[in-house]
């Protein structure tokens, strides 16, 4: 075993190319041992593993700065750099996070988790070592799917402007999550395509080269059409017009061609950029065979891939099933994701209407700007998008969509805290960021029935609406009365309380209704409203019920720092109700990985926490 002996890249260094190799099958079963006990991304992983090898054994990280691009493929280098031990616990409370972070090792040289952000970050670095008369090397590594991405074209036009000495490795595997998309991509299956022609030439002149007298005459025959046959194919000109040296398509797996031409780029003194050519999952049969189902996963059965726990119901794919039916009905209704298809449900729309469904790629501006033009003709656009990258777009949200009032909607999954992917996931910011803005209506559903009614109602408004859930949802439990049906803006009261009225957003409802009976046992009489809209807030029944309890307290998945809360003490004040009022939500610190329910415990979220805090407010006022 090579991998326990390693304990820095100085240890690699040492290994001969066969060690090296059998290093690289080290590293992938114990990827595929972890992920499958913890979860995590694991197609990605396998593929960049000969690659993270060969860039430790070339450059002097953590001297060298070794950027990865997202940050899901970056499981080698923790191993290769002394987390074996915190890796066991890969996505856990405390363990290694499932991407780079600045703050864990002084080896990952920037945080990650949003794509196409590693070229900008390392032409930073290389701009800060020219200014520092510095001399480490700094490599960004970028997926084909990050390639969609328009920072990586911002930061490509102007790396390449100065001509600042840093190397690019494209990580080409052709998949996104799913199947990449755009005229890029096309291009980049040209340039490997074009390899095949560089061999076939190769395999003409070697095959040619051994008849005598006949073959090298035909061969320099042949050659006159070499021009016109290059012209079926492209080069890497792309590239180099923008100021970088082209090199590849070279095979991401051949460790001795990949060290030999990351050494050779490493002297250069101009931007480079390598095309490295792998295979998504590679190593493990199932994932070769469906790397997008093993991109990112639950806890799996190593022998059969299978998936070794149910998980809960995606709200996601069920308001995408719902907005496919509505859809047969009406014409105007096009779903929109960005390199989302499968994380957002909507695969089931595209299987209906193909002709009405659009995978822009990684690109959530051109995405929300798109679906503004379309609504901006008739369409009704869905854009479907995680909470935590729509944060990408907030621009072409207010200034596109809403500034013009058009009927876009926003089905935003993901929303709150959001378990193992940590940090960078969290989608604790949408209510601040978008209760802001004017016209755009924002709606949380409690479960999965109101979200569907949420869909509906969003496709008969002629303005933009956002609603937002978390990855799985459940009905709430017997005993509740549901209200059957809802205006916009309308709240419902779930139970009444003398003593203190509980306001609630989205998932927060049902631990809220749990914190009440919490109180209840306690002697503490607790009434819960659901507060499915955070804008507009219903007003009456807020001022109806606050101006009577002893405490208002509002609870939401969301930082307080203009979130709900903040919406209800304004409405409140507006109103002349002056009330003490206790908001509970996700405080002012980046939430780091853990379970889910650690992580609503770490934030005073869980219903005996809830319970507890309102406990303690209520009996400071008494
Ligand atoms: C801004 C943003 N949008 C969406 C995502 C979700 N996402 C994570 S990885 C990924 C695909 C990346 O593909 P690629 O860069 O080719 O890497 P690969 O997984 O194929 O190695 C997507 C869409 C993200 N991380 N950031």
């Amino acid at each position: 075993m090579y991998l326990e002996k390693i304990n820095d890249p100085s240890d690699l260094k040492k290994l001969n190319i066969r060690q090296l190799r059998q290093l690289a099958e080290e590293l992938r079963a114990e990827i595929i041992k972890v992920v499958s006990d913890r979860g995590g991304h694991l197609a990605s992983n396998l593929g960049t593993v000969e690659l993270t090898i060969a860039m430790h054994y070339v450059f002097d990280a953590p001297r060298d700065k070794l950027v990865f691009d997202v940050g899901h493929q970056c499981y080698a280098h923790k191993l290769l750099t002394g987390r074996y031990r915190s890796f066991q616990n890969l996505r856990g409370k405390d363990g290694a996070s499932g991407f780079p972070q600045m703050e864990e090792s002084e080896y990952d040289a920037f945080t990650a988790g949003h794509a196409s952000t590693a070229i900008s970050a390392a032409l930073g670095m290389a701009r800060t070592r020219d200014i520092m008369r510095g001399d480490f090397n700094v490599v960004a590594l970028v997926g084909d799917g990050a390639l969609t991405g328009g920072m990586c074209y911002e930061a490509l036009n102007d790396a390449g402007q100065n001509g600042t000495r840093m190397i690019v490795i494209l990580n080409d595997n052709a998949m996104s999550i799913s199947t990449n998309v755009g005229a890029m991509s096309h291009y980049l299956t040209q340039l490997r395509q074009s390899k095949t022609y560089r061999g076939i030439k190769r395999g003409i002149r070697r095959g040619l080269g051994k008849i005598p007298h006949v073959g090298m005459p035909v061969f320099r025959f042949l050659e006159k059409f070499r021009d016109f046959l290059k012209s079926l194919f492209v080069d890497g000109k792309f590239f180099d017009a923008l100021g970088f040296s082209y090199i590849g398509p070279i095979d991401g797996h051949d460790l001795k061609h990949l060290i030999r031409i990351l050494k050779r780029s490493r002297d250069s003194q101009e931007p480079v950029l390598i095309h490295a050519v792998t295979q998504k999952g590679r190593g493990y049969q199932p994932a070769e065979t469906h790397p997008d189902q093993f991109h990112g996963v639950a806890p799996f059965l190593v022998e059969s891939g299978e998936a070794r726990r149910e998980g809960g119901i995606a709200m996601g794919r069920i308001a995408a099933k719902h907005l496919a039916e509505l859809a047969e009905n009406d014409i105007r209704i096009c779903a929109i994701t960005a390199a989302m298809p499968s994380g957002t449900g909507l695969d089931q729309f595209a299987a209906a209407h193909p002709d009405r469904f659009f995978d822009v790629g990684i690109a959530e501006e051109h995405a929300v700007t798109m679906a503004a033009g379309m609504a901006s003709q008739g369409m009704k656009p869905y854009v479907g998008i995680y909470s935590t990258f729509l944060q990408r777009a907030y621009d072409q949200i207010a200034m596109d969509v809403c500034r013009n009032s058009l009927p876009v909607t926003f089905l935003i999954d993901r929303a709150g805290l959001v378990g193992g992917d940590g940090a960078t996931h969290q989608g604790v910011f949408d209510l601040s960021y978008l209760r802001s803005i004017p016209n755009l209506i924002v709606a949380a559903p409690r479960d999965v029935r109101d979200l569907k009614k949420l869909v509906s109602l969003s496709a008969s408004l002629d303005q933009p609406m956002a609603i937002r859930y978390p990855k799985s949802g459940e009905d709430l439990g017997p005993g509740i009365q549901a209200q059957q049906d809802f205006k916009i803006g309308e709240w419902e009261l779930l139970s009444t309380g003398d003593h203190v009225m509980i306001f609630a957003v989205g998932r927060m409802v049902q631990l809220a209704m749990q914190a009440a009976i919490e109180l209840m046992g306690k002697g503490v009489n607790a009434g819960v409203v659901d507060a499915r809209f955070v804008k507009p807030m219903d007003e009456k029944l807020l001022v109806r019920h606050a101006k009577h309890a002893c405490l208002v307290v509002t609870v939401e998945e969301n930082v307080l720092a203009g979130g709900f809360g903040e919406g209800v003490l304004d409405a409140l004040s507006r109103a002349g109700i002056d009330r003490p009022v206790l908001c509970l939500g996700v405080p002012d610190r980046f939430i780091p990985h853990a379970s889910t329910t650690q992580q609503l415990d770490a934030c005073g979220l869980s219903a005996l926490k809830i319970a507890e805090r309102i406990l303690k407010r209520y009996g400071e006022l008494k």
